[in-house]
């Protein structure tokens, strides 16, 4: 009865598994010129915390989480971080250095220690999966006073 079960329970896994994987590697496609970038900040720049960061996007809408809507997402504001080729097929980490906009938000008013920082954007799908190709701006060096 217990091998039984176990079997069952293998079965099961392998099932998902194998109904999981293929869901996991197929991202939501963007369209050809999709970008997001900094409207209010270049790399170099200075500023004084706390400072606001608006995001631009042009050739997508924004959506929010938990949405599937075709060429839409929602921003994402990496901190001093950014996503391993691993990661661009991974929902996004939730966490201090990886900001989710997931109610669609545009901008954002952001304290930081002085110091030298690098900020990028980064558009995730309804799950907080990057596209494929990714939407993503260059990384940019800043420094707060
Ligand atoms: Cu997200």
């Amino acid at each position: 009865m217990l091998i039984n079960l176990r079997a069952s329970l293998a079965a099961a896994f392998v099932a998902v598994t194998a109904l999981a994987a293929p869901l996991a590697s197929a991202e939501t496609p963007s369209p050809a010129g999709a970008a997001v970038y900094f409207i209010n900040l270049k790399d170099g720049d200075t500023v004084t915390s706390p400072f606001k960061i608006q995001f631009g996007l042009t050739g997508m809408g924004i959506a929010p989480a938990g949405t599937q809507i075709p060429n839409t997402g929602h921003h994402h504001l990496l901190i001093d971080t950014q996503l391993s080729p691993e990661q661009m097929k991974q929902p996004i980490p939730v966490d201090a250095q990886h900001r989710h906009f997931g109610a669609g938000q545009t901008e954002v008013v952001l304290t930081l220690p002085p110091g030298q920082h690098t900020l990028q954007l980064v558009l995730g799908d309804g799950a907080h999966i990057p596209h494929e190709p990714p939407v993503i701006s260059p990384a940019i060096k800043i420094t707060v006073k």
